[in-house]
């Protein structure tokens, strides 16, 4: 028993964190376009001036409103660590020679909305935005390499986060799917595997993880929220199969298994909750079409009372997913009891795992945990899996024009060593596609948290060439796919 002769290997990225290019061929702006890093806080920040005129900043996180009269704006002295990302807007072709000579079989990118449509909510797409897309899609094609790509990955366009207050609004349904008809349409053939929203399960999974005392409200809007995507998503599955019956679409899970700290029934029960609704609740509408037997109680729990329509329960049933795709970088342990010592970064937190060694930003390093979530999901769900983000992120070092990352290849030889053991026991694995396989901005904003094979020369002021180096895991990789999955050495 091993990987199939077909598995799919490759790397991801996403639109906002690599293309640049943010304000070229037509491109209206989304959020991320005016956020920065805060040198002392790390916290990344959007700028924007008030009705007076006024130079404000603001975290950047979900549902967050600018104040009545403010605009979001740009400031001339200010590094924005998207507007270029590493540029594979105008280096796409060198890049994808690169994942070519490392043997990739498939290549996870995503769409950014707002260069199809601006403002996202025109009648027809920009033109510019459909050439970009078919030519990398194209050279992908040219090279053997299969696209797998990604409809939302955080990026609604501002205008319609600004006009009908993004995700909150039925309306935003109607115009993601005009989206991602076009898409399906415009790359008909040349795209056959679809993911409509990445990690969508977030909204409420880093509710709970971020732990500073969420309110009822917050818990309405993240339900609200999920539902409508929810929606969009039944809708994008049907449409694709009616557009092209070989099209795959999968749902995209943020896998983070939730472990008890301690075996005290209390901590296991509360384990449980945590992948009820972190979890099983996303998975359950994705997979089954419908909610699950649970959702009542999570809906009374913060008091939720959400818009859902007839024709939105009959959609859900019929848009259900051909496979089950995920994320996974870390485990999370939970408890009841006081806990002093809780770890985390960006976004997550938990308490301390004895048995386990973080990463530089706190991310608990568990080979073992993605072998839980594959068998734990497969018996669950009997959908072919696939594991589309995973790897370490870390500072590198460059020595002579060499970068030794032994670190990165340490942490994705156990994670390999982990899906081989699943498929002995039973799943249907397809494919991997490790995340940042070409160095990206990080969702914190930072460039130096590096994920690569590829390392490209750019630094958190937005110094560098943008070259393009090969780093030790590059050839270790490459040897990797060549022996498909046997030699991780
Ligand atoms: P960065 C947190 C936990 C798990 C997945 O993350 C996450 C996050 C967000 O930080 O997001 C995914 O860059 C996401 C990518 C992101 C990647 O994980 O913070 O889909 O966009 O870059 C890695 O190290």
């Amino acid at each position: 028993m091993s990987f199939s002769t077909d598995f799919l290997w490759g790397g991801a990225t996403s639109a906002h964190q690599c293309e640049g290019a943010w304000n070229v061929g037509g491109r209206g702006p989304g959020k991320r376009d005016y956020m920065i890093v805060d040198k002392e806080t790390h916290q990344r920040m959007l700028t924007y001036v008030d009705r007076s005129g006024k130079r404000c900043l603001m975290p950047l996180g979900s549902g967050t409103q600018l104040p009545e009269g403010a605009r979001y704006e740009v400031f001339d002295d200010r590094y924005y660590p998207d507007h270029d990302g590493v540029d594979f807007y105008h280096h796409y072709k060198e890049d994808i020679a690169l994942l070519k000579e490392m043997g990739f079989r498939v290549f996870r990118m995503s769409i950014s909305w707002s260069r199809l449509f601006p403002r996202g909510d025109e009648a027809e797409p920009n033109r510019q935005g459909i050439a970009f897309y078919r030519a990398v899609f194209e050279e992908l094609r040219k090279n053997g390499i299969e696209p797998l790509v990604t409809l939302w990955h955080d990026d609604t366009p501002l205008y319609l986060e600004e006009t009908y207050g993004g995700w909150q609004n039925r309306k935003l349904i109607e115009l993601y799917d005009r989206y991602a008809e076009t898409c399906l349409w415009e790359f008909k053939g040349l795209v056959k595997y679809w993911l409509p929203f990445n990690e969508i399960n977030n909204v409420l999974l880093f509710l709970d993880m971020f732990g500073k005392n969420p309110t009822d409200e917050m818990y309405r809007a993240a339900y609200q929220e999920l539902h409508y995507k929810f929606v969009a998503s039944a809708h994008t599955v049907a449409k694709a199969h009616e557009i092209d019956p070989n099209n795959r679409v999968g749902c995209m899970i943020c896998g983070v298994p939730f472990y008890p700290a301690t075996c005290d029934p209390k901590d296991i029960m509360l384990n449980h909750c945590m992948w009820e609704k972190g979890l099983l609740y996303s998975s359950d509408v994705l997979c089954k079409g419908e909610y699950p037997s649970f959702t009542e109680r999570l809906w009374r729990e913060h008091k939720v009372e959400l818009d859902i329509r007839e024709a939105d329960v009959v959609a859900m049933k019929a848009g259900t997913v051909d496979l089950y795709t995920f994320s996974y970088y870390m485990s999370s342990a939970v408890t009841t009891h006081n806990a002093t010592d809780i770890v985390g970064g960006n976004c997550t937190t938990g308490v301390r795992n004895q048995y386990l060694e973080y990463s530089e930003w706190g991310w608990a390093n568990d080979p073992l945990g993605l072998r839980y979530f594959l068998e734990r999901m497969y018996a669950q769900y009997k959908l072919p899996m696939m594991i589309v983000e995973n790897g370490l992120g870390a500072v590198d070092r460059i020595e002579n024009g060499e970068i030794h990352d032994e670190y990165r290849i340490d942490y994705l030889r156990g994670h390999i060593r982990e899906m081989k053991l699943a498929v002995e026991n039973g799943v249907d694995l397809i494919g991997y596609t490790a995340w940042g396989c070409i160095d990206l901005v990080s969702a914190g904003g930072e460039m130096k948290k590096r994920y690569g094979f590829v390392y490209v020369d750019k630094d958190d002021e937005g110094h560098g060439t943008f070259d393009r180096c090969r780093k030790d895991s590059f050839y270790w990789y490459k040897k990797v796919i060549a022996s498909n999955g046997e030699d991780l050495d």
